[in-house]
């Protein structure tokens, strides 16, 4: 072991031992820091400085109570987080996540996520995540908007324009957004557009924002295949999740010329051989908010099979586009000995470290969540932009933004891990651009 091995080691061992119980945080810094012995060797002043250490503790932290009424008049109480982790690049950016399993701990996995992705999509955004405990499963829409008026009630006073633009993330849409808008410009009496972004496209919300995200992680497999000769025609793919990532990452592989033949959500896994139906799909995910069972019944042609087999169904192509840790090793080995070439991440680390290491060694194109996803937020970082000039950019445009972008994402990864000879690895190639970005402006900057 090298002196830097040594040291990374004990940042390591020092963030589980400051940050207890917090799994995915501690597998989030692991992933990350387990790759930048070549980038400290090569700027010793990173260590120096100490830009590690700060990197992997949040500027900081906010929890709150989140006291809401339900329809029978009970009391309800959830716990509300943001994290700002790091403002070297810009304003603290990333979305708001409304999912039972939220505790501190998966709130700075995905800020800590989110300080690297941002700054590899060259926009200037720093990196953060909040969101609640509150399970948003068969609330009616009279108590989510209470529930997102108590949600901002405390957290107008720690955002804003310059400070910190919450999003979306699992739980949170174009409708929780609009909710949490309308009561943070009651609030504040300003009509701060640039405040959140995901708003609807007819209150200064960006086009293409609600399909950015799935759109990119297509776009991010696309290039990592053109890579190799190879394109989207004809490949048959699995999508995980029903939900906004995976919606629009099924509509972009479709239009590409692939063939998503299954789908699923936390209880199910669906199974259409000749194609996922997106205007069934969208009609019950979206507009009638049903759960996705619902689709079997409308499509007879179609199977439904229980939650955790999605990975088991042969694929050419693969999109985790649910949630952390829903692709382990075993599903990595199935999918390779099934022949999978490529595996995109949509979701923030949906791959264990055993499933990346599995994918490594079979030669798979593997696009970490990082960059892969990260059209999303960068399309945030658009819709940023359009509002700070009081000006709005039509579908074409835009689409055509986020396409040079993620284009630009994989270039810059393919291109960083070749300098740091592991050509073809997009997890040390995302990991260190993002580093090396927060690193410089964070040395400039001084002790902060
Ligand atoms: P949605 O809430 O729209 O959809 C989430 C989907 O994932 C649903 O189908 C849901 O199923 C499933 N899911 C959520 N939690 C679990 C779980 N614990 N086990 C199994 N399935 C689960 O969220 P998004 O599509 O916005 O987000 C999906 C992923 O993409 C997340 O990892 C998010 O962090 C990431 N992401 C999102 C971005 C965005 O712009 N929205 C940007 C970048 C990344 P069910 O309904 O049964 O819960
Ligand atoms: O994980 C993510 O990148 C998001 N949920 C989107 C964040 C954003 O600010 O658009």
């Amino acid at each position: 072991m090298t002196r830097i091995d040594e040291s990374i080691e004990s940042i390591i061992a020092g963030v589980i031992r400051r940050n207890r119980g917090e799994t995915e945080f501690h597998q989030a810094v692991c992933e990350v820091a387990e790759t930048l012995g070549p980038v400290l060797q090569k700027h010793p002043q990173y260590a120096e400085h100490k830009i590690i250490e700060r990197i992997c503790e949040p500027e900081r932290q906010v929890i709150f109570r989140v006291p809401w009424q339900d329809d029978r008049g009970e009391v309800q109480i959830n716990r509300g987080f943001r994290v700002g982790f790091n403002s070297a690049l810009g304003p603290y950016k990333g979305g708001l996540r409304f999912h039972p399993s939220v505790y501190l701990g998966i709130i700075k996995f995905l800020g800590f996520e989110q300080v690297f992705k941002n700054a590899i999509t060259g926009l200037p955004i720093g990196g953060a995540k909040g969101g609640a405990d509150f399970d948003p499963k068969g609330k009616s829409d009279s108590e989510i908007m209470r529930f997102c008026q108590s949600f901002m009630t405390e957290l107008y006073r720690h955002i804003g324009e310059f400070t910190d633009v919450p999003a979306g993330d699992i739980g949170v849409g174009a409708r929780e957004i609009g909710y949490l808008f309308g009561q943070y410009k009651r609030i504040t009496n300003r009509y701060e557009s640039g405040v959140l972004t995901g708003k609807s496209p007819h209150w200064g919300g960006a086009l293409v924002r609600r399909e950015a995200t799935g759109y990119g992680a297509v776009y991010f497999v696309e290039e990592m295949l053109k890579v190799r000769g190879q394109g989207l025609e004809g490949k048959r793919c699995l999508v995980s999740g029903s939900g906004n990532v995976a919606i629009y990452a099924i509509e972009k592989l479709h239009a590409l010329g692939a063939r998503v033949v299954a789908c699923s959500d936390s209880d199910n896994v669906v199974v259409h051989p000749q194609g996922i139906r997106l205007e069934t799909l969208k009609r019950i995910k979206e507009v009638e908010r049903r759960r996705l069972a619902d689709y079997v019944v409308e499509h007879p042609d179609a199977e439904r099979l229980p939650a955790g087999t999605l990975w088991k169904i042969p694929c050419d192509v693969a999109l985790p586009c649910a949630t952390q840790n829903e692709l382990d090793e075993d599903s990595a080995r199935t999918l390779v000995a099934n022949g999978c070439v490529a595996v995109g991440e949509g979701a923030n680390m949906p791959t264990t470290p055993g499933g990346v290491r599995v994918f490594m060694e079979a030669g798979v194109a593997f696009g970490p969540g990082k960059a892969a996803n990260a059209g999303g937020v960068a399309t945030s970082a658009l819709e940023m932009q359009q509002n700070a000039s009081r000006d709005t950019w039509s579908f074409e445009h835009t689409e055509r933004r986020l396409h040079e972008i993620v284009r630009n994402i994989h270039r810059d990864c393919y291109e960083t891990a070749a300098e740091f000879g592991s050509p073809g690895n997009y997890v040390i190639g995302a990991n260190i651009s993002g580093f090396r970005r927060v690193a410089e402006a964070m040395l400039a900057f001084g002790v902060i």
